[in-house]
């Protein structure tokens, strides 16, 4: 079955520059900016440029050139926020939802970068 992405969602949105995001770096493929609603005290979000709805999408439909940007950019932002073990950091949690049972608000791929305070166990179930 194929991916489906709605062009109305808010990611989409900052990305046409409809409305604002704290926005913390720009590459030709990749936005990072600050989550509106944040769980710790850094945690921004790092979202393709192109139409993906998902992680998996993102996986499988994306350019390489995408996935390399992507990924680069997700890492430098881990040295940016301190949180890298390469550069004396304590850490971070990288997470991406998916779908419904993922528990996604926003159906444009992005991946959560959390960090700056001990983060405690990863699930919780319901
Ligand atoms: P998820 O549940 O994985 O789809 O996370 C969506 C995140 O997006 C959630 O942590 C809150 C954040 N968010 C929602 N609307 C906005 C917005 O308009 N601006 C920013 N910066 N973040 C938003």
């Amino acid at each position: 079955m194929a991916h489906n992405y709605d062009p109305t969602n808010i990611f989409a949105r900052i990305l046409r520059g409809e409305i604002p995001a704290k926005t913390i770096l720009e590459t030709a493929h990749t936005l990072v900016f600050r989550d509106i609603t944040p769980q710790a005290p850094d945690h921004v979000l790092v979202i393709p440029k192109g139409a993906y709805a998902s992680f998996d999408h993102f996986g499988s439909e994306a350019s390489e050139a995408e996935i390399v940007d992507f990924y680069r950019t997700a890492a430098k932002i881990c040295e940016m926020l301190g949180a890298s073990l390469a550069t004396g950091g304590l850490g971070y949690r990288a997470i991406t939802n998916a779908g419904d049972q993922g528990g996604q608000e926003v159906p444009h791929y992005h991946l959560h970068i959390v960090a700056g305070c001990p983060l405690g166990r990863m699930l919780e179930k319901r």
